[in-house]
C-alpha cells in the first residue's frame, strides 16, 4: 500500500516543485515585507533582499506603461541601521538594479511606486542589468500574457563574505535567478545570471541561462550545485571528485561509495588496509593480496606443560 501511494506521489509531483515558502520565510529572512504588490525577503546583515516575489497578471502587465521613473524610496519598514541608501550605489560601479522590474509594474502609479523601494534593489553589474537580465524581465511579461498569470521569485545569491559598497556597506550579490512557475506546477522555468559585467551582451541568449529549478547549495558558497564546479568546496572539481558532495573525500578506489579516508578496506579485497600494510601488499590493489593461508599468523599457546603453535587470522 505504501509503495502504491509513493508511486502516485512520484508521478504526480514534479521532481523540483517550487514553493514560495522555500524562499520567503521567517527562518531565512530577518524581515519579510509585503507592500501589497511584492513580497521581499530582507536580510539585515546583507542590508539587501535575498528574494523578491510576486504574481503577474497578463491583463495588466502591458497596460498604461508609465515611463517616468519615480524616486527610489528608503524602505521605512526596515530598522534604520539595516537600510540601504540611494547613495550607497554612487560611484560603486554597480547599477541600482530592480528585482521586481519597472516594466512589469508600470501599469499603475501605485504599483510602480511599490517597486521603487530600495528593499527591491540590488547592486547589479551594468551589462547584466541593462542587456541580459532585462530579457528575463521581458520574458516574465510574455509568459504572464501567454498563461494569464505567472508567479515569479527573484532569488539572490551571496557569498559567505560578499563585496560591500557604500557608507552602509551593502552586500553585492554573486548571482541571481528568476524563477517562474504556475500554481499547479505544470509550468516551471528557472533562469540564472552571474552578477558579472564581463559578458558578451550581443550574443546573450535567454535559453543559455536556463537551469534545473533546484536551489541546493551543498557547500553554502552562494553557487548552487547546478552551477558550482566544486560542490563540496574541497578543492577537487566535481568531474575529478569521486564523492563530489563529501568534502572529506575525493578518492574511492573500489567504488563502493565510501571514500578512501573512511573506508577500512580501500580495494574491497576482504583484507583491511592496516593488515595489507602489515603484510606488505598494496591496499589500493585488490589483485595484490595474501591468500588466507598465506595470511595466517601463528602463535604459541600453552597446553598443559607444552607450547603448541596454532594458526590465527
Ligand atoms: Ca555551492
Ligand atoms: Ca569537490
Ligand atoms: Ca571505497
Ligand atoms: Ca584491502
Amino acid at each position: 500500500m505504501y509503495k502504491k501511494i509513493l508511486a502516485i506521489f512520484i508521478f504526480t509531483v514534479p521532481l523540483f516543485s517550487i514553493t514560495l515558502s522555500e524562499f520567503i520565510n521567517d527562518t531565512d529572512c530577518d524581515q519579510t515585507i509585503n507592500n501589497g504588490f511584492i513580497n521581499i525577503c530582507y536580510d539585515y546583515t546583507l542590508k539587501s533582499p535575498k528574494a523578491v516575489s510576486y504574481t503577474l497578471d497578463g491583463d495588466l502587465v502591458n497596460e498604461l506603461n508609465i515611463e517616468e521613473r519615480p524616486y527610489l524610496s528608503i524602505e521605512s519598514s526596515v530598522p534604520s541601521e539595516y537600510r540601504a541608501s540611494y547613495y550607497d550605489y554612487t560611484n560603486s560601479g554597480y547599477d541600482r538594479g530592480h528585482l521586481a522590474s519597472h516594466g512589469s509594474w508600470n501599469w499603475s502609479q501605485e504599483s510602480l511606486d511599490a517597486v521603487y523601494t530600495l528593499a527591491n534593489i540590488i547592486p547589479q553589474a551594468p551589462n547584466v542589468n541593462r542587456y541580459t537580465w532585462v530579457k528575463a524581465e521581458r520574458y516574465e511579461r510574455f509568459v504572464a500574457v501567454q498563461r494569464g498569470t505567472v508567479n515569479v521569485v527573484n532569488v539572490v545569491m551571496y557569498s559567505a563574505n560578499p563585496e560591500r559598497i557604500g557608507d552602509n556597506q551593502i552586500a553585492v550579490p554573486l548571482a541571481y535567478c528568476k524563477v517562474l512557475y504556475s500554481d499547479d506546477q505544470n509550468y516551471t522555468k528557472c533562469l540564472y545570471y552571474k552578477n558579472d559585467n564581463n559578458i558578451s551582451t550581443k550574443l546573450d541568449d535567454l535559453g543559455e541561462h536556463e537551469i534545473v529549478c533546484d536551489f541546493t547549495d551543498t557547500d553554502s558558497d552562494g553557487y548552487i550545485d547546478s552551477i558550482d564546479t566544486d560542490d563540496d568546496n574541497d578543492g577537487v572539481i566535481d568531474v575529478n571528485d569521486a564523492l563530489p558532495f563529501n568534502s572529506n573525500e575525493y578518492i574511492d578506489t573500489d567504488g563502493d561509495g565510501i571514500g578512501n579516508n573512511a573506508d577500512t578496506d580501500d580495494d574491497n579485497d576482504g583484507v583491511s588496509d592496516t593488515d595489507e600494510i602489515e603484510d606488505g601488499t598494496n591496499p589500493l590493489d585488490s589483485s595484490d593480496v595474501k591468500t588466507s593461508s598465506e595470511n595466517k599468523k601463528y602463535a604459541p599457546i600453552l597446553m598443559g606443560d607444552i607450547f603448541v603453535i596454532v594458526p590465527y587470522n
